[in-house]
């Protein structure tokens, strides 16, 4: 890739119906951004571009769900994901959102366009229709089954199984998502993109033109989508959310999320570039200029198929370079999920361990979706932190930095003759910064990471094999030249690390006080990163080791999140069958104080409890161990069925029942009486 071009990068724009998780940061945002700050180090003039994703049915779905307003729910959202982007050191040169002004111009004058140029085809037709909602079903407030893969939670524009773009009446059994009512069939206008006439240019463009540089899982899905035959799509909506249709006959309608949405891109760019006194124009319609989309394989069609084609329709832009999508992660064996909690959130693990940007930053990408889903587990990212980068990228610093402050107050120690073992390690060093340039060109960012932690491996077994803190015993001489080298791999490091692990790199950088005008290709071109004579700062630790406990804790969260999912979404037992007033009047329930409680040995669940009945103090045995520590519950005032025959748990006589119920998160609820009541109090 020759140096000074122009690129557009940009990153799928999050939905504001919750916050970003490390689905999202995997499979977009981290080789994005890993991408953009790579071609800023190589000199070139790059924009990368994102905002909140505003429309839609998702957001106010969101917004009854939490009882608040639309413009609350992205205004809420929009805030917490633009900082935890900054936060997380995603370098957007713009981030902005759709509800902006200048997206609403910039969308409906891309619409006005298209319709003057008669691109779209305006059509009345049947669509689906929740009578009792009063609300035309599209996208996320119909659920069916998918045509094409069998899928029974498809959304109206959307399959999240299969990927696949369909138009709601094409759902096999649809429901509404309003009111579970089967929809009703009922005529509206609305215009549609004629995909299928843009058949012969997407098999040429892309089938063809990328069929050598475009990934394979992407490929894969264009071919199966156009040979299944494209069919036109509706580009608006019967809602009152979204972007007015900007033409005559409209009224009550708005554009189609997915093609606002893209347009975004273009509207964020011009909001930096009237901001930066730019041209816009450089960024979307200079056929020299690289534009490259960034996205999770669901946004696979609309990204390949749909927004060329509107791109293609409207004239005069450019058409994307590549798309290289990701596929999905998953967290502990089960997908991601916003809607089940079923996630880590990137504002939450910002709390939970500040300053570890870069730990996450590493984790994802050396475990990137690249080409086929894979599984973040709490463990693994403490072994990355662990073992690569406490053991041998931040052990490998601390080594040269201590012994270069230790044995010669921190300046840079003139080097003598290099040994073969130098001129060879100095070699392989000018190597690196090519090998991972063709990494990342490749948009293959694993093993871009692979090479950088395989460079703080060559430092790291250079240092251990010329062992300075015995030679330094009996050829000063000598040290100065290990110390030189080592100082010369530390300093590459500190460069080539910036797209991957920004935090450290800066931190890295202000320890060797490097020259910031040191480039990407200085470490290949200069002989010298650190001249001789530079005195560098203190040793300050990189990373720090990550405990068991820590991460236990993490998984209990997980955990307890599980819990609390499987009891929110547990079927309510039937009810049993009817008895006589005569049997319910044989049990004898009782309120009754716990005075004493502790642990039945050797078992998890239960705990052995001394309780005033008021008809006397008895001894019970209870599984709620998992649910209440013993010191938490004495005190307690308890339901209990007090004429039960007494049996034997665990060598332990139970004369009792303490009545329980499934709390919310999942673990056990006492049933207890509304007011202080005097034990022995009956229940009837
Ligand atoms: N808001 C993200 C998603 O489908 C969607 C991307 C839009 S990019 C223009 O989850
Ligand atoms: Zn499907």
């Amino acid at each position: 890739m020759s140096s000074s071009k122009r690129y557009t990068i940009t990153a799928a724009l999050p939905y504001t119906n919750g916050p970003i998780h490390i689905g999202h940061l995997a499979g977009v945002y981290v080789p994005g951004d890993i991408y953009a700050r790579f071609l800023r180090l190589k000199g070139n003039d790059v924009a990368y571009i994102c905002g909140s994703d505003e429309h839609g049915v998702a957001i106010p779905m969101r917004a009854k769900k939490e009882g608040v307003t639309p413009q609350q729910i992205i205004d809420k959202y929009h805030g917490i994901i633009k900082q935890s982007f900054e936060d997380f050191g995603i370098s957007f040169d713009n981030y902005s959102r759709t509800s902006a002004e200048i997206h609403h111009e910039t969308a409906s004058e891309f619409f006005k366009k298209m319709y003057e140029d008669g691109k779209f085809v305006e059509e009345v037709s049947e669509q689906l229709y929740d009578a009792e909602a009063d609300q035309f079903l599209a996208d996320r407030f119909v659920i069916g089954t998918c045509p094409k893969c069998g899928f029974e939670e498809s959304y109206g524009d959307q399959c999240e199984n299969c990927g696949t773009s369909h138009n709601a009446t094409d759902l096999i059994n649809p429901k509404s998502a309003i009111t579970g009512n089967v929809p009703v069939l009922k005529q509206t206008k609305h215009w549609f993109l004629p995909l299928d006439k843009h058949e012969a240019f997407l098999r040429e463009w892309i089938l063809e033109g990328h069929k050598n540089d475009w990934k394979s899982n992407v490929l894969g899905q264009v071919k199966s989508w156009i040979d299944d035959g494209l069919r036109p799509r509706a580009v608006t909506r019967d809602l009152d959310w979204g972007i007015p249709v900007p033409v005559e006959g409209a009224d009550g309608k708005v554009l189609y999320v997915w093609f606002d949405a893209p347009i975004g891109y273009i509207s964020s760019t011009k909001e930096w570039a009237a901001r930066e006194g730019k041209n816009w124009e450089d960024y979307w319609k200079d056929e020299n200029t690289k534009l490259v989309h960034f996205i999770g394989k669901d946004n696979i069609v609309f990204h390949c198929i749909i927004f060329p084609s509107m791109l293609k329709a409207h004239g005069g832009y450019i058409l994307p370079e590549n798309v290289p999508a990701n596929e999905f992660l998953n967290l502990e064996g089960n997908k991601l999920s916003t809607s089940k909690n079923w996630a880590v959130w990137l504002h939450e693990y910002l709390e939970e361990f500040p300053g570890q940007q870069d730990v996450l930053r590493y984790t994802l990408t050396a475990n990137a979706p690249e080409n086929k889903d894979n599984d973040f587990t709490w463990k693994d990212f403490q072994a990355k932190n662990n073992n690569e980068l406490v053991a041998i990228f931040g052990n490998f610093i601390n080594r040269v930095v201590v012994l270069t402050n230790k044995y010669y107050n921190g300046v840079i120690p003139v080097p003598g003759d290099y040994s073969e073992v130098d001129e060879d390690v100095l070699e392989q060093l000018k190597q690196f910064p090519d090998v991972i340039a063709k990494s990342i060109e490749r948009y293959r960012f694993r093993e871009a990471s692979q090479e950088l932690m395989n460079l703080a491996r060559l430092g790291n077994k250079y240092l251990a094999d010329e062992e300075p803190w015995k030679v330094i015993k009996e050829d000063e001489e000598r040290v100065k030249t290990i110390m030189y080298v080592a100082l010369q791999i530390a300093t590459a490091l500190s460069i080539v690390s910036e797209p991957f692990l920004p935090f450290t790199s800066s931190k890295l950088k202000s320890i060797l006080k490097v020259d910031e005008n040191l480039s990407w290709n200085d470490v290949t071109e200069k002989e010298a990163l650190l001249p001789e004579e530079h005195q560098i700062g203190k040793a300050e630790l990189l990373f720090s080791k990550i405990e068991d406990k820590t991460i236990e804790a993490q998984i209990q969260k997980l955990e307890d999140t599980k819990k609390a999912n499987e009891a929110a979404n547990k079927e309510v037992e039937p009810q049993k069958d009817t008895i006589e007033f005569d049997d319910f009047t044989k049990m004898d329930i009782r309120i009754g104080t716990i005075l004493e409680a502790e642990k039945v040995a050797k078992t998890k669940k239960l705990l052995k409890l001394k309780v005033d009945v008021g008809i006397d103090v008895r001894t019970i045995v209870s599984g709620i161990a998992e649910s209440f520590k013993p010191e938490d519950i004495v005190g307690q005032q308890v339901t209990v069925l007090c004429n039960l025959a007494p049996r034997k748990i665990r060598g332990v006589e139970s004369q009792g029942m303490i009545l329980m119920t499934d709390a919310e998160d999942g673990s056990l609820a006492f049933v207890e009486p509304q007011q202080k009541v005097q034990n022995g109090g009956q229940v009837c």
